[in-house]
Formats: structure tokens, C-alpha cells, sequence
């Protein structure tokens, strides 16, 4: 079997926006699209009657999703809550587990928050700069405690995959709540 070598290639990635070009893949989620994942599922079906805002957009290049291959993307996550909780992703496992990713902080601020199957716990601040490693096993949520969109920058191995299914059943062991003066981690 001969593999057909792949050409090197080169992306412009806008730091500001995210905005990734060429990008061959574009994921838009509305808050509909979260149900389940924030706390108060009143506020959660106002909002979706209220015209069901965008929460977050990824940008993607893709490459084929095999054992070598590294994939690259940019998440926009925009600023809001639902109830007093902030916007945040769905948050997933990488279906094949030791795999490992690599996030760098653009604009914004946030919060990735991370948990093991075995309850391991861990959150870190993130902001423009801020290079984040999510080693293999670790599930990974971002939340945007700012006023301005939160975007970053994604690589990850081909073959990871996503694993939303583990923590639609579970949950995530950390929610980030709008405090009087500051974001409230729990
Ligand atoms: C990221 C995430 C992206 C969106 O590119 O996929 O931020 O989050 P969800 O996938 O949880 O909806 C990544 O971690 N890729 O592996
Ligand atoms: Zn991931």
C-alpha cells in the first residue's frame, strides 16, 4: 500500500477574532444546543425562546483523523450567561483517551476547566498568551468569565475524536458562576 504524502501547508490565524483561513470546518453551538449542561434549564429555555444566541463557533482545518496527524482550530466563545452561569463549550473527553491537546489563549478571558474518570480536578485562568496542556485522560470545558468574546487556539492529535456522551451522563465536577465582584469556581 502506498500512502500519498500530504503538502506542507500554512494557515493565517487573526488573534483578535479567531478567524482562521483557511479554515474546511465551521461548528456554530446555540445555547439549544447546550441543554443539560448548565444548571438552570429555566433560564437555559427563556434564552432559546429569546432567539437562541450563538454560545460558541469553532474554526477548523482539517486533516485526515489518523495516528500522526495533528489537527488545528480556533474556538469563539462568546460573553453571556445562562442563569447566573457563564457561556461555556460542551466539554468532552477525546474518545480515544490517551491523547493530549495543546490550548493557547488569544483574547478574552476564561476559565479550562478540567476533570479525570477517576474525579481528578483542576482549573486554570486563561487569557491572551496563556498555553494551556491538556494531558491524555483529562476531560476539558472552557467558560468565558469575560465581556468581551474569549478565543483560543486548539492542537490535538488526529486520531483523539470527541467523547460528549461521558459528560452528558456525568456532568462536570466545576461550574463557574457570575459573583458580585468576581467569577465564583465551585
Ligand atoms: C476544542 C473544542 C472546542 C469546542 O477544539 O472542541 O473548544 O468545545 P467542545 O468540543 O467541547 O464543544 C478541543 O478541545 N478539541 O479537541
Ligand atoms: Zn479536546
Amino acid at each position: 500500500m502506498t500512502v500519498k504524502p500530504m503538502v506542507p501547508f500554512a494557515l493565517v490565524l487573526e488573534f483578535r477574532s479567531g478567524k482562521l483561513e483557511p479554515h474546511t470546518s465551521r461548528i456554530v453551538r446555540r445555547v439549544s444546543d447546550l441543554r443539560g449542561a448548565f444548571a438552570d434549564s429555566a433560564a437555559l429555555e427563556a434564552l432559546v425562546k429569546d432567539g437562541d444566541p450563538v454560545v460558541y463557533e469553532v474554526l477548523q482545518y482539517d486533516v485526515p483523523e489518523e495516528t500522526g496527524q495533528l489537527i488545528c482550530c480556533t474556538t469563539v466563545l462568546h460573553s453571556g450567561s445562562v442563569g447566573d452561569e457563564y457561556f461555556m463549550t460542551k466539554g468532552h473527553y477525546h474518545a480515544v483517551r490517551d491523547t493530549a491537546e495543546v490550548y493557547l489563549g488569544l483574547s478574552g478571558q476564561g476559565y479550562l476547566l478540567l476533570m479525570t474518570e477517576e474525579g481528578g480536578i483542576s482549573a486554570m485562568p486563561m487569557s491572551a498568551g496563556t498555553v494551556a496542556y491538556v494531558p491524555p485522560r483529562w476531560a476539558h470545558r472552557t467558560v468565558n468569565t469575560g465581556e468581551e468574546p474569549f478565543v483560543f487556539f486548539a492542537v490535538y492529535p488526529g486520531q483523539a475524536g470527541h467523547d460528549y456522551g461521558a459528560i452528558q451522563e456525568s456532568g462536570f465536577n466545576q461550574r463557574v458562576r457570575r459573583g458580585t465582584d468576581a467569577p465564583v469556581l465551585r
